[in-house]
């Protein structure tokens, strides 16, 4: 994303904000995202957009190895499997096709959702049957994108005509996405799919996919946690607008 801030004079506050949506529950700061204080000089090279790489990666498969394609140069012509994912509620527990990180869990992490190998491309179609609320559903590892959209006349939406990971699923909305399985340095493995919002991800909104072997790349002994020696005096107090400095 590329913001242009060349309007704006040096110490103007710009704002970006969460304006929310139907069916969100809103806190007291839920609109707060982040703000900028324009300067004269941000110190970051040039100190103009000319600085930006003229190509820009996708955050897809261009820069990967042989076999990867861009995401948005996908076809329906190059896919090898479809799969749906329906994301509802059931018995309290809010589940993927029914299944929910419990499930994954029991299974000692071997359930999966699906198996694609390296470079495949597949079709998944994402389903929100309920009119009551809306899930912002995230998929791992992958760019996918869009193909159709139920609503917006079978199309995506023109904000969604860029490589995407996660993929808003409103009311009795359901989205298809290519996306292809490039392996990238880990070589494949477990990732996974949950729905964005915080109870539904807690209760228990989550399954998971492996590209290739399930064993490779294992989530759990893959990047093990190391103790951060830093000397606590070392850290700058932060300052959030609202609240007493150093907190
Ligand atoms: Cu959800």
């Amino acid at each position: 994303m590329l913001i242009d801030f060349r309007k704006y004079r040096t110490g103007q506050l710009i704002e970006l904000r969460n304006l929310s949506n139907k069916n969100n529950i809103d806190f007291a700061n839920t609109n707060k995202i982040m703000r900028f204080q324009v300067v004269a000089d941000s110190g970051s090279g040039a100190g103009s957009i000319s600085s930006i790489p003229a190509t820009l990666d996708d955050g897809g498969a261009v820069n990967a190895s042989l076999g990867a394609i861009p995401t948005m140069s996908l076809t329906p012509a190059m896919v090898k499997a479809k799969r749906e994912l329906k994301f509802f509620r059931d018995h309290g527990q809010w589940t993927v096709n029914g299944v929910t990180w419990a499930d994954v869990e029991k299974s000692g992490f071997t359930k999966l959702f699906g198996n694609p190998q390296p470079f495949d491309v597949e079709q998944w179609t994402i389903i929100n049957a309920s009119g009551g609320w809306f899930h912002p559903v995230h998929i791992h590892l992958i760019d996918a994108k869009i193909i159709g959209r139920n609503t917006n006349g079978g199309q995506p939406f023109a904000w969604e005509k860029g490589p995407k990971d996660v993929f808003y699923a409103g009311e009795n909305e359901s989205i298809t996405a290519l996306m292809q399985f490039d392996p990238g340095a880990n070589g494949g493995g477990r990732y996974m799919i949950h729905c964005h919002n915080l109870v539904h991800e807690d209760h228990d909104m989550m399954v998971q996919f492996s590209v290739g072997d399930l064993r490779t790349n294992d989530p759990v002994t893959t990047d093990p946690p190391v103790l951060d020696t830093t000397p606590l005096d070392a850290f700058q107090p932060v300052y959030r607008p609202g609240f007493p400095a150093g907190t």
